[in-house]
């Protein structure tokens, strides 16, 4: 399986609580190496164009709402099979039902507040790694 890359969020409960380093450190054992790190605050229209796969579902205006509810920091994460990889890491969407060991299920709140997201596809990694990264604030 070859190198490749996939797009991190670290989202506000995580950074509220002060596990920005908890996260990338379970990502880092995971065989993930962070490429590309920057904090922000999203906009909202940055939340509305990032999830707006999501923009007909009923979470969609909460979801915006915490998305843009304080920091978040993004990642480039580059490893073997690094979509996998990190989905496996991240564990299932709610926390109730995520595996032992995973990001959600020893660090996240609720099925919104999931600490985490991690790009479901190579190509949507590429797209979302395009939508918040400049190709020279990628370091490999
Ligand atoms: O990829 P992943 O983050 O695991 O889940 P998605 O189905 O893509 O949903 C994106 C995001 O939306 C999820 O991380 C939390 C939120 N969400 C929610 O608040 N309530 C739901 N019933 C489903 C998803
Ligand atoms: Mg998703």
């Amino acid at each position: 399986m070859a190198v490749t890359r996939t797009f991190s969020i670290i989202k506000p409960d995580a950074t509220r609580r002060n596990l920005t380093g908890a996260v990338t450190k379970m990502l880092e054992d995971a065989g993930l190496r962070v490429v590309g790190s920057k904090r922000i605050k999203m906009t909202r229209e940055q939340a509305e164009g990032f999830y707006a796969v999501h923009k007909e579902r009923p979470f969609f205006g909460e979801l915006c709402d915490f998305m843009t509810s304080g920091p978040v920091v993004v990642q480039v994460l580059e490893g073997e099979d690094a979509v996998k990889r990190n989905r496996d890491i991240m564990g299932a969407t709610n926390p109730a039902d995520a595996a032992p060991g995973t990001i959600r299920k020893e660090l996240a709140e609720s099925i919104e507040a999931n600490s985490v997201h991690g790009s479901d596809s190579e190509e949507n990694a590429r797209i979302e790694i395009d939508y918040f990264f400049k190709p020279e604030e990628i370091v490999g």
